[in-house]
């Protein structure tokens, strides 16, 4: 039977041109292959076939203009199912609400009576209503009796009660001061104690050793040994029991390491035999190759390190969205779930970054139970206590219960549980709730008698308690952090738990171990030197194997290969896959898609005007038909979609959403439909540029992380790009992220409407920064094509360890054919777009950026027709790649001063020219100043130096002198500074566009 394929609703658009016809009669298609492509002035988007069948008639070609309804084929099936796009149930929906209401009707009556009385409701989920009755019915008896305060006393203990017996109760903000996990209920780690401890003493002194060596070396290294020595079991009992490595049988756990504890990596990894006496040597040291980075720095160290972590906040921001990418992963059907775990070690003063709590509500919602947060609370940041009046602790639980997450405090040691115990009064308790973090740090750095004084002396029951305890004694009741019991007992939970992401949050001290010299002291962050006797007291707390004069060496401590404890390290290991950290990458490259995909881009678009933006788009729509970069794409936006026209993609590859869609969208009928699905291929992360940021990291590293080649494009305003999340751009570099990132209504006077801090017109600076960072700013469609594919090759097929920064325009103009051999100008920066070469007196080099090149091209007309000045005009595709070539090229000069001197790229192309160069783009000037040495021409550069404004683009092409009239007369201007014209011609120019001379230059404007 036939079938009428014809066209849906498509939102506002009325009378839409067809721009291709991807079927002919006799074809046998699928349910949802596309029919057409559909383009209105600012989006394209395709139609998929309602049905599978054979098309037998095609009712339209390209160029035809539709709206909806509109007949664009008939398609015969076999079967009678005729599957129609769907139709909003409207009925039933209002029917749906109208049920909701009379719902929250009855609700709101249940509030009502239950504020009059306590209500004795009771539910399936009680088992002994006469009990639950009891309960109530004391409670009424006790507010009628003894009134609310005394009844909101009794609860609040009953909580305490609950919690200190292991009740998890979910709906309040912070528990009691106390471990969460109970005594009773901690499971009893495997390991051997005694071995582990001698493990971590020798990691610890390693890795203090390490940086007061460096330190001799000279002080300009610099180094941390306070952060270590606070997290040093936290680590440790990750590494002997939790985190599987990546091998060839399974992905592995991942761990952000805190930047600052990166010594201690070392240090075991030396105890694992996998860094060498001479690497450690060379810790801070890396210019001569061979040294160890500072912090976690994969660029630097691509064999050992997988995430940049020590701009704080980064790492946990970052980590939240790993974890969603990998269910992504999961969830596309692109990798297994394995069940692997994403591990985040932070310090309590780093959760001060917005960036660090951030996203945490994302990740509860998202239900990201592969995620597991390691606070390191030793009560000090750098300068001092993280909150020395309050308590971070409890602080921290509030805002990760408050957004979903499953909290983990551990806060005591087990010399603390009998006195937990034995305290019958609950005055412990309080003592633990009362004290500030201020003084709990003062305590540590003061010794056990004035514990026994400011602490336990402030209750005399308290102060009984310890009555027995020498000094000595009270020093050591240790921190929950410091316990590798407690610690192995909350981390067995985290790894467990379902539903939700977990945060362990453990209490410590700030160089643990470091006595006098550095422990819980204002100061201990810095603290990088530790003299003789601050090293022999080391030693001793930790009882390491080494003479005093090994120590006054500061000699390394490894055991013998066949000892025991190197022989459990190793073993432990390799139970658990191998070592960590390690970064690999087994993914294979992704074959880059034949030409004919861009093919159509290289061709004018004749009288039909469309933004580079538009191109884009359509260019990833072409994409998304190559079988092998189709399932690799991972569009990204931040609630922009609309704005670049990519509404289309929504329903064509769905938005992912971890549930699926649980309603009817609003807009069920229409073609971009906001379509959620489990398998969905958009990332629309919402109005958050760190966390679409991080998803591009994320999917830009997951060729290691994952081991599968991911094509990220992160589409956004290039406003809110580079200068909005410039840090996490670095550290994409840092990770050898591969991917785009388009700047979208990028140039100063572009986007005109939207005014100041809307308009960038530095975005292609800030990319120049980032070494890696390959950047462009295309003007014509066939240049976005050509870059596009190139970026496809050189970083999905051959593997260059770069990302490409391009931007795209809002603004509407056709394009013309690809001139013949332009592709090699296009990538390194420049080509020769069109020569003017009328009476050929005098000449000029113009050269033009994004969409200002149309306007030198206009103004070469007119200097051409009006005043016999002819100009090359170079479409300067790259100013930052023509920088980059020439810097290089001057150097190798330099350094060769007998040889023959080579030309950049830049004077090549300029050496057989005449004229001086006038260069203008919707940038700074020092964009394309950046090319200025590569030419003994007189250079002048024409910008947008100075805030943006809202107005038009002609205005602001005006406010800022970049319109074709400036182009003409500044050009006019410099021809007779130079010589080559009298001044009058500029004069009169300047009077005929009424250029007003006595305005002020825009920065100061
Ligand atoms: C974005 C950023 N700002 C500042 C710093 C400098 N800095 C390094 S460590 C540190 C203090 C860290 O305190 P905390 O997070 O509590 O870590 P701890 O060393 O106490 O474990 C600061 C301010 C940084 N590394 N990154
Ligand atoms: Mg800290």
């Amino acid at each position: 039977m036939a079938q009428n394929i014809s066209v849906p609703d498509i939102g506002d658009f009325d009378s839409v041109e067809i721009i291709e016809v991807l079927i002919k009669v006799g074809d046998q298609i699928n349910k949802d292959d596309p029919i057409v492509t559909l383009e209105s002035d600012k989006s394209s988007v395709e139609v998929p076939s309602p049905a599978t069948g054979k098309v037998s008639e095609l009712n339209v070609k390209v160029g035809d203009k539709v709206s909806k309804g509109s007949l664009l084929a008939k398609l015969v099936n076999d079967s009678n199912i005729t599957e129609e796009i769907s139709q909003a149930p409207k009925n039933n929906f209002e029917s749906e609400t109208k049920k909701t209401q009379d719902e929250n009707s009855v609700n709101n009556k249940l509030v009502k009576n239950k504020n009059k009385t306590v209500s004795q409701s009771s539910s399936e989920d009680d088992i002994d209503p006469i009990e639950t009755r009891e309960w109530i019915e004391s409670l009424n008896a006790v507010i009628e009796n003894d009134g609310p305060s005394r009844a909101s006393y009794l609860l609040n203990k009953v909580v305490s009660e609950a919690y200190t017996a292991g009740l998890v109760l979910p709906d309040t903000r912070t528990t009691p001061y106390i471990n969460t996990i109970p005594t009773e209920l901690e499971i009893k780690s495997p390991g051997d104690q005694n071995i582990e401890k001698k493990i971590r003493a020798y990691v610890r002194w390693n890795a203090a050793a390490m940086v007061v060596r460096a330190n001799k070396i000279s002080s300009e290294l610099g180094g941390h040994i306070g952060t270590f020595a606070s997290a040093a079991t936290l680590y440790d009992v990750g590494m002997n029991h939790f985190w599987r490595a990546k091998n060839k049988d399974f992905g592995g756990d991942l761990i952000y390491f805190q930047g600052h504890s990166a010594p201690g990596m070392y240090a075991r990894a030396f105890l694992e035999g996998r860094l060498s006496v001479n690497q450690l040597n060379r810790f801070r040291q890396e210019v001569d190759s061979g040294g160890l980075s500072s912090y976690p720095h994969p660029w630097l160290m691509p064999k050992f390190w997988q995430f940049p972590t020590v701009s704080m906040g980064l790492g946990p921001i970052m980590a939240i969205y790993q974890a969603r990418f990998l269910k992504y992963l999961i969830n596309r059907g692109l990798l297994k779930d394995e069940g692997r775990k994403i591990w985040v070690f932070l310090g309590d003063g780093e959760t001060d970054e917005p960036e660090s709590l951030g996203a945490i509500s994302l990740a509860a919602r998202e239900k990201l139970d592969n995620l597991i947060f390691v606070i390191n609370c030793n009560l000090q940041r750098l300068d001092g206590p993280v909150r020395g009046n309050g308590k971070i602790i409890q602080e921290l639980e509030g805002s990760f219960r408050g957004a979903g997450w499953n909290v983990l405090k551990v806060i005591w040691g087990s010399y603390w549980d009998p006195l937990l115990k034995a305290d019958k009064t609950g005055l412990l308790m309080k003592r633990m709730n009362e004290v500030v973090d201020g003084e709990y740090q003062a305590m540590k750095a003061k010794g056990g008698a004035y514990v026994r004084e400011k602490f336990f002396g402030k209750y005399p029951e308290l102060k009984e308690l310890v009555s027995s305890m020498t000094d000595n004694d009270i020093w050591k009741l240790n921190r929950g952090g410091h316990d590798p019991h407690k610690v192995y007992a909350a981390y067995h939970a985290a790894v467990r738990h379902q539903g939700s992401p977990t945060v362990v949050i453990a209490k410590t001290v700030k160089g643990y171990g470091m006595g006098k010299s550095g422990e819980s002291i204002n100061t201990t962050h810095q603290q990088k030197k530790l003299d003789e006797q601050d090293l022999l007291y080391y030693r001793d707390r930790f009882n390491v194997p080494l003479t005093d004069e090994q120590v006054k060496n500061i000699e390394y401590y490894r055991p013998a290969e066949n000892s025991e404890e190197i022989k459990y390290l190793k073993e432990r290991r390799k139970q658990l896959g191998g070592f960590i950290p390690e970064r690999s990458s087994l993914s294979t490259p992704i074959k880059a898609p034949p030409k004919d995909i861009f093919e159509s881009f290289m061709k004018s678009t004749g009288d039909k005007e469309m933004s580079t933006t538009m191109v884009l788009v359509r260019m990833l729509t072409n994409l998304l038909r190559d079988k092998n970069v189709a399932p690799r794409l991972v569009p990204i936006i931040p609630d922009e979609a609309r704005t670049f026209g990519m509404e289309g993609f929504f329903r064509k590859i769905g938005i992912y959403a971890h549930e699926g869609q649980k309603y009817e969208p609003e807009d069920s009928e229409q073609l971009s439909s906001y379509k959620e699905t489990k398998s969905g291929q958009v990332l629309e992360e919402g109005i958050t540029e760190a966390g679409a940021m991080s998803s591009w990291i994320a999917a830009a590293t997951a060729y290691t992380n994952h081991d599968i080649e991911m094509i990220p494009v992160y589409v956004f305003y290039s406003m809110f790009g580079f200068q909005r999340v410039g840090d996490f751009a670095w550290a994409a570099g840092d990770a050898q992220a591969r991917g785009f990132l388009i700047g979208a209504t990028a140039g100063r006077t572009t986007l005109a409407g939207e005014g100041l801090q809307h308009q960038d017109g530095h975005s292609h600076i800030l990319a120049s920064m980032i070494p890696n960072c390959v950047s462009y700013d295309p003007t014509f469609s066939y240049e976005m094509a050509v870059i596009f594919r190139e970026g496809l090759r050189r970083m999905h097929e051959k593997n260059e360890n770069i990302f490409y920064y391009i931007t795209a325009m809002n603004e509407n103009y056709s394009h013309p054919e690809k001139p013949a051999g332009a592709d090699e100008g296009i990538l390194k920066g420049m080509y020769l777009f069109k020569e003017y070469k009328n009476k050929g007196k005098i000449k000029i080099q113009l050269m033009g950026s994004g969409t200002i090149l149309r306007e030198a091209i206009e103004a070469a007309k007119i200097l051409s027709e009006e005043y016999g000045v002819d100009s090359d005009i170079w479409s300067v595709t790259s100013f930052n790649e023509l920088r980059k070539d020439g810097m290089e090229v001057e150097r190798k000069n330099l350094l060769n001063p007998s040889n023959k001197k080579e030309k950049s790229y830049v004077e090549k192309c300029l050496e057989k020219r005449d004229g001086p160069v006038i260069a203008v783009t919707d940038y700074v000037r020092s964009f394309s100043d950046q090319i200025r040495p590569y030419t003994d021409k007189p250079f002048y550069s024409l910008g947008t130096d100075g805030f943006g404004r809202s107005d038009t683009r002609k205005n602001l092409r005006k406010f800022f002198e970049v319109d074709k009239e400036h182009i003409v007369a500044y050009t006019l201007s410099a021809l007779a500074k130079e010589q080559l014209l009298g001044s009058d011609s500029a004069e009169k120019a300047f009077k005929k566009y009424n250029i007003n001379k006595r305005k002020i230059f825009p920065t100061k404007l």
